[in-house]
């Protein structure tokens, strides 16, 4: 890795090299059922042994990636303001850039990561592809367009935020103050409203299937490192 010297950190090679998982990275409106998939395709990985995780926004917002408001009950207000994210366009690349480092060090530690963040913005998330795939392979990036009308998302409103967002109560929610760009070559698109998360999970599953993904089990300590 070209760190910076001035950085005064270095990469410290491992002795042991696993290997990789993949991530599947959700992306699509709040309510099209990015999650709903991802749990899905979860539990049927399990259900073959394959070493899988979910991430999700609204989970992940709840810790690693929490608002100001909720950092400031354990924090002060200099901690909370500095370090935690809203929904602006800067804090949700800063989302999409943490996830991504999460999602790389689960993908290498043998584990297929299931990512379902909204992740609005086309260039969050090849930033998230291009670090993935050069620390492992084309494939370790797998883009899932879940793609539904905003109008029927608006109408299964899950958590009431639609509302919210018409009444203008939030202000930049994804689609009606905020932009959303889908991909312009996913590895999939499912389009979530003309069948049931079941269905569209093993579609997802069958991908991971093709590519070969799903052949070699459980994480294994194979050779030594090679030095970056
Ligand atoms: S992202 O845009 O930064 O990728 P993320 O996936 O983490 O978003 O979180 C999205 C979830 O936060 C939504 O499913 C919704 O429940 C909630 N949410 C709250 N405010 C907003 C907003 N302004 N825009 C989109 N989602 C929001």
């Amino acid at each position: 890795l070209n760190t910076p010297e001035k950085v005064n950190v270095v990469w410290h090679p491992h002795k042991v090299q696993r290997s990789r998982g993949c991530v599947v990275w959700f992306t699509g409106l709040s309510g099209c059922g990015k999650s709903t998939i991802a749990s899905e395709v979860d539990h049927l990985l399990h259900g073959r042994d394959v070493g899988c995780t979910v991430l999700d926004g609204d989970n992940v917002r709840h810790g690693l990636n929490a608002s100001p408001e909720i950092l400031s009950q354990s924090y002060d207000d200099n901690f909370s303001q500095r370090f935690g994210l809203g929904f602006g366009p800067v804090d949700r690349q800063e989302n999409i850039r943490r996830i991504g480092c999460v999602s790389e060090l689960f993908c290498a530690a043998g584990i297929i990561t299931l990512a379902a963040f909204v992740s609005p913005y086309r260039d969050d998330r090849d930033q998230v592809r291009k670090l993935v795939t050069q620390s492992g392979g084309k494939t370790d990036f797998v883009e899932v367009y879940v793609n539904a009308p905003l109008d029927v998302c608006e109408a299964r409103d899950p958590k009431g935020l639609y509302k919210k967002a018409r009444a203008g109560e939030i202000k930049n929610f994804t689609g009606i103050g905020s932009p959303y760009e889908p991909p312009l070559a996913p590895e999939l698109e499912l389009l979530s409203h003309t069948a049931t998360p079941d269905v569209l999970a093993v579609q997802v599953v069958n991908y991971l299937e093709q590519i070969g993904k799903l052949s070699s089990g459980s994480p294994t300590a194979t050779t030594e490192r090679e030095d970056r």
